[in-house]
């Protein structure tokens, strides 16, 4: 069933960058996000220095958590954030977690499970990334993901790696 207007939705998505200004890149989506029609800030976390997650020649990562809300269905929203990952410069590329301008995953969307080709929520990679889980525990402590459990209780279960909280 979709979303009508008046049915709004709690929607995370995880910024992530390691080209181009990082920080810089998270900052101008969080606007370009927010200034998408439907779509409503609700939190924004700090922002987070990671160390590369896949091949190691490639810079570290800045990466945040938002928390929005609207009445856009899931592939309507992620094709909101596609486009927003294109004007940033996004490319493309064969090579699996490669570097890139930015990078926005829908982590959760409402209480739903989705498995659709081109999406799946909860982000199948969620539980295991410090560089997710710490700044969505910031700004959702309390939050249970869905088919996954309580955020801290996955927390304490991921080790910090070497996320540092930037200031
Ligand atoms: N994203 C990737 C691959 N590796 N590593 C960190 N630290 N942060 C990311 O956001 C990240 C990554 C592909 O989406
Ligand atoms: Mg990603
Ligand atoms: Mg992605």
């Amino acid at each position: 069933m979709q979303n009508s207007e008046t049915d709004l939705v709690t929607v995370y998505i995880g910024l992530g960058s390691n080209l181009a200004d990082p920080a810089e890149q998270i900052k101008s989506a969080r606007t370009a996000i927010t200034h998408v029609a439907g779509v409503k800030e609700l939190a924004f976390s700090g922002l987070y220095h990671s160390s590369p997650m896949g091949p190691q020649d490639q810079p570290d990562y800045v990466n945040a958590v938002m928390a929005v809300e609207t009445g856009l269905p899931p592939m309507d929203l992620l094709r909101c954030l596609q486009h927003i990952e294109n004007d940033h410069g996004r490319v493309r590329k064969a090579e699996r977690w490669g570097a890139r301008t930015l990078d926005l995953d829908m982590l959760i969307y409402d209480d739903q499970l989705i498995e659709l080709p081109d999406l799946i929520v909860p982000h199948p990679g969620l539980a295991e990334r410090a560089f997710v889980l710490y700044p969505l525990f910031e700004i959702a402590p309390q939050l249970v993901v869905p088919g996954k459990g309580n955020i801290a209780d996955l927390l304490a279960l991921c080790p910090l790696d070497e996320l540092k909280r930037l200031d």
